[in-house]
């Protein structure tokens, strides 16, 4: 009889071994050209999700990736890639450095953002409860506040991901929950602002509801990081595009001015 040998590595997402590679069972030509009419949100529907999403779904992811492409030079991701570009480092040198900064301040709170904000919902906690739950967590609620957005100076992206949802989702609770806790964050300090990290995290939170998977299956996203690789996705764009900037510019090795630092250094007492 066959004896079939154990086999070290699995995939459930990509065959190469025929004629042609597949995305989840798609030949790469029947998604990759433009008289396919498929895009990149199609191709991370197959890849990530191993599902073909319907239109909406699709221009939706597609939409977040454009809008996280990048948000400036000053954003400690693009910071940090351009510093190490200046020093002479390569492109995905530059570019990791990069991408190691996005986290639970910066970018990263998409993961954080959908997993409070789903758990107060479903619980039915009242905008005043779920603040009071996570200052009992004693972390700022993920997808809240940002540095320099506000009331007074919103950020359209996030009014542009409202936009579209209120035009092609079937429905989004989730969105509706969240902008009530805004009122109430925004009533204390004008930055506390739905941001576009929890405006993306809660959105596709309604997006997978919608699309009818089931509570495990969006918590295991939520688990797995799958909502923060949009940002790392997106923003990808941006720091190579900073990270080609500095190479073209040729700019020289970067040293931070004295004047910005506060040197505040005490003689080490002998122990
Ligand atoms: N407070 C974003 O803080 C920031 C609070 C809060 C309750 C909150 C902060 C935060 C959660 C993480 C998050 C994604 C660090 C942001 C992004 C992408 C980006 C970036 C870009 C791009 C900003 C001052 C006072 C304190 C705090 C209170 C602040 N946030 N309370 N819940 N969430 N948010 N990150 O302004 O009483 O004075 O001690 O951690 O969602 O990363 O463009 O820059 O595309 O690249 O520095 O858009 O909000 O203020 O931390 O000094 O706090 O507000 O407790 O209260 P700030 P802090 P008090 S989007």
């Amino acid at each position: 009889p066959k004896v079939r040998r154990p086999k070290n590595f699995i995939c459930t997402i990509s065959d190469d071994r025929g004629e042609e590679a597949t995305y989840a069972g798609y030949p790469i030509s029947s998604v990759a050209t433009p008289d396919t009419g498929k895009t990149i949100g199609d191709v991370i529907s197959l890849l990530w999700f191993k599902k073909v999403y319907p239109r909406w779904a699709v221009d939706f992811i597609e939409t977040v990736i454009k809008t996280v492409a990048d948000h400036g030079p000053a954003v400690s991701g693009a910071h940090n890639a351009k510093v190490t570009a200046r020093a002479g480092k390569s492109v995905v040198e530059s570019l990791v450095t990069g991408l190691l900064t996005i986290g639970p301040r910066f970018g990263g709170a998409i993961d954080g953002a959908a997993k409070y904000f789903k758990y107060a919902y479903d619980n039915e906690l009242s905008p005043a409860e779920f603040l009071a739950y996570m200052k009992k967590q004693g972390i700022p609620i993920p997808g809240i506040g940002h540095r320099i957005k506000s009331l007074r100076n919103p950020d359209l992206r996030v009014e542009g991901l409202k936009k579209f949802a209120a035009e092609y989702f079937p429905k989004t609770p989730l969105l509706d929950y969240a902008l009530e806790v805004e009122q109430l964050t925004t009533s204390k300090k004008d930055n506390l602002i739905l941001n576009v990290d929890g405006t993306i995290g809660i959105l596709m939170v309604d997006m997978w509801r919608s699309l009818g998977y089931s509570e495990e299956e969006i918590d295991e996203f939520i688990e797995s990081g799958t909502l923060n690789s949009f940002f790392i996705l997106g923003r990808t764009i941006g720091f190579i595009g900073h990270v080609l900037d500095e190479k073209r510019l040729a700019m020289p090795m970067y040293r931070h001015p004295w004047d910005d630092i506060l040197y505040d250094v005490k003689k080490a007492e002998e122990i």
